[in-house]
Formats: C-alpha cells, sequence, structure tokens
C-alpha cells in the first residue's frame, strides 16, 4: 500500500514536467544551481541576501549601489499579493518553483518583473549610468554570480549583437528574457554559464 501511495505521488508530478521541453528545464536548473545557495532545493529569500552579500563582497560595488541591491533583492522576495512572482517566492519545493515559472511564461507581469529584475542588476553595475557595460564590468557581474569564467566572453559575444563592445541593458534583457521563454533546444544563450544535465 505504501508503495501505492508513493507511486501516485510520483504520477501526480511526473506528466506536468514532461510536457516541460528538457532544454528549458535544464536552463532553469542552470538558474536554480546558481541562485540556491543554501542548497535546500528551493530558492528563498536566504538565497538572495546571501547572493546580494557575495554580489557586494566580489563585485566590489559603491556603497549607494550595494544599498540598491539589497532593497531590490528584499523587494523581488516581497510576500504580498502585488508581487506578480509571489507564486514563485511562495514556493516551498523545486517542483512547484520549476512548475510555477514555466506556467508564468504567459503571464506577462511575471515575465516583466524577473526581466525587470535582471535590468537593475544591470543598473547596479553600471555604476556610471553609462547605459552599458564593457566586457570589464561585465565579468564583475558574471564573476559575483560566480559563473564559469570560460563562458563569459561567449556570453557577452551572444548578448552584444551589434558587436559594438557595449552591452546595453536591452540588448541583456533581450538575451534574458529569451533564455526564461524560448524553448530553442539549439539555442547558444548561455545566460547562467554551461546548462546543467537535468
Ligand atoms: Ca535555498
Ligand atoms: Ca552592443
Amino acid at each position: 500500500m505504501t508503495d501505492k501511495a508513493e507511486n501516485s505521488s510520483v504520477n501526480q508530478h511526473v506528466p506536468q514536467i514532461r510536457q516541460i521541453p528538457l532544454i528549458w528545464l535544464r536552463k532553469m536548473a542552470t538558474i536554480f544551481l546558481s541562485w540556491d545557495l543554501d542548497k535546500d532545493g528551493v530558492v528563498g529569500y536566504d538565497d538572495f541576501m546571501s547572493r546580494a552579500d557575495k554580489i557586494i563582497q566580489i563585485g566590489c560595488l559603491p556603497s549607494k549601489a550595494c544599498d540598491d541591491l539589497i532593497e531590490l533583492f528584499r523587494d523581488t522576495q516581497r510576500r504580498t499579493s502585488d508581487n506578480p512572482n509571489l507564486g514563485f517566492v511562495a514556493g516551498t519545493s523545486l517542483y512547484e518553483q520549476l512548475t510555477g515559472l514555466w506556467e508564468s511564461r504567459d503571464d506577462s507581469a511575471a515575465m516583466d518583473r524577473w526581466c525587470n529584475l535582471y535590468s537593475d542588476v544591470f543598473k547596479i553595475f553600471d555604476t556610471k549610468s553609462a547605459g552599458f557595460l564593457t566586457f570589464e564590468q561585465y565579468m564583475a557581474y558574471w564573476d559575483s554570480f560566480e559563473l564559469d569564467k570560460r563562458f563569459a566572453r561567449m556570453q557577452f559575444d551572444y548578448m552584444n549583437t551589434n558587436q559594438d563592445g557595449k552591452l546595453t541593458n536591452e540588448e541583456f534583457n533581450i538575451a534574458y528574457r529569451d533564455y526564461l521563454m524560448s524553448t530553442d533546444e539549439d539555442t547558444h544563450n548561455r545566460f547562467f554559464g554551461p546548462l546543467i544535465i537535468y
């Protein structure tokens, strides 16, 4: 009887996760690996605060940018009904967060919110408000997320579509939205470095 109960519990989950393309799961698992710093299987408030600490330490950000970053991450994790990503924030398992994120691809407010988060992170690294990041500045961002250094140049060039050596917020954002939305199996988008095997 126990086996049956366990199987039925698994079966409830399997069909939905099976509908999700593997390439998309691999991309999201790669994000989770980068964000789930306490390795409890959920990306939560503590992970955001730990990531903020690491970004501040590694990114050598000025104090105003540090304050902005902490405020931004706190706001993203707000458990109030006006947070478009409340479903994700309140998720209690990797399964819930992954399937919730998959479903929210159709929710423009939720997607805009995730994209705005990275747009705001971009602005924090654009310390001179130049409107773009050089490769060197982009490396500060990349390193602060502790991503695989070997992929940084490839990803910068991938996003810098006009190849002018300057990564604009728009270019960065287009790549991030594509990363969240696209199910193209041949994608070269490695926004969080090499895709993990899921
Ligand atoms: Ca966690
Ligand atoms: Ca450019």
